[in-house]
């Protein structure tokens, strides 16, 4: 027998995705259910090639009987609506910041924590990471394994369809406003996208970080080990899909990087390319679509004791928003938890 899903928010960015990847996967779904606000009511929405939803009205939407939920609309309305499906007895999965740090709520990368799963119970919500924390802590996970993280120094390259549909849009008009010498609108973000980088992701923090470079630390922490220190700068680039990352790792004993590489190449979810040649590595542009986290650029560094540095990249639509949401759903199914 199958299961009854119902994706909240399935008009956006991730929500498409969902649908994508869990009919790529063949979920076991028996009944798929399209939900967004009621300006979407009636709209149509793809499940895999052949098959279409009609979208329906998650205000008046009744969780009963839904055996997951996998929910990706703003921060508000996960605030309202997930925990009114969990009380109905689904298990959600929720994709925005509203829960991570709940500590009822487990905040999961199956490849990395995946045992934090069976205490879903108490809120039946389970957290989805920050699209730039995912695809870090999957390629942090093996190295930690391998020599303990003590400190880690990231600073992000991060496309624009993280800030959702609006944002893929305001980088296409201002790059077409800057050829066809139109005037140039601003709405989703605080400086010009087009041409330009902007180090500034969500907003500001009392000590001067921003709340995407604070996600980054409590995040991993959760996940991974609270002893790590992390260091995050966060920047958003003028590309549509992918996230990249500059990774610098220090270890508590002498790790070097032939070390990293193998332990990488071995773990789950990863992907290495690393030739020290032209195109010898990976770009956003390539991880466009696909599911792995992809380490390139590995090496030694001289200036710390045991440190190393990497690039990271990854599609975050899906690795780092909708392919872990499904990941959760499936591991919950394995694991016997649903
Ligand atoms: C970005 N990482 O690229 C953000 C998007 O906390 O779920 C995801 C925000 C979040 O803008």
């Amino acid at each position: 027998m199958g299961y009854k899903v119902a994706v909240v928010g399935a008009t956006g960015n991730v929500g498409r995705e969902i649908l994508r990847i869990m009919a790529e996967r063949n979920f076991p779904a028996d009944q798929v259910v399209a939900l967004a606000s009621e300006s979407s009511v009636g709209k149509e929405v793809s499940y895999g090639d052949d098959d279409v939803l009609k979208v329906q009205a998650l205000k008046h939407y009744d969780f009963k009987g839904t055996d997951f939920v996998l929910s990706s609309p703003g921060a508000k309305v996960s605030a309202e609506y997930s925990p009114k499906a969990g009380k109905a007895g689904a298990v959600v999965v929720d994709n925005t910041s509203h829960f991570r740090m709940d500590p009822d709520v487990p905040l999961v990368v199956p490849e990395v924590n995946p045992d934090a799963l069976k205490d879903f119970g108490k809120k039946n919500i389970i957290a989805n990471p920050n699209c730039s924390t995912i695809q870090m802590v999957v390629a942090l996970k093996p190295l930690h394994d391998l020599g303990i993280i003590k400190r880690v120094v990231v600073s992000t390259y991060q496309s624009v369809s993280g800030a959702g549909r609006e944002g893929m849009d305001e980088l296409f008009n201002q790059t077409r406003s800057v050829f066809v010498n139109d005037a140039m609108e601003r709405h989703k973000f605080t400086k010009q996208i087009a041409f330009n980088v902007i180090p500034h992701i969500d907003v500001f923090m009392d000590d001067g970080s921003t709340k995407e470079e604070w996600k980054m630390v409590v995040e991993t922490k959760k996940i991974l080990d609270p002893k790590i220190k992390v260091n995050a700068t966060c920047v958003r680039v003028p590309v549509f899909i992918g996230h990249a990352e500059s990774v610098n790792v220090e270890f508590e004993r002498d790790i070097g990087a032939a070390e990293v590489r193998k332990a990488l190449q071995k773990a789950e979810g990863i992907i290495v390319v690393d030739h020290r040649a032209d195109e010898g590595y990976v770009t956003p542009q390539e991880c466009a679509g696909e599911d792995a986290v992809y380490v390139s650029r590995i090496r030694d560094d001289a200036t710390v004791e045991n440190g190393i540095s990497m690039w990271v990249v990854s599609d975050n639509l899906r690795k780092g928003a909708a392919l872990n949401t499904v990941q959760i759903a499936e591991r919950m199914i394995q694991d016997g938890l649903v």
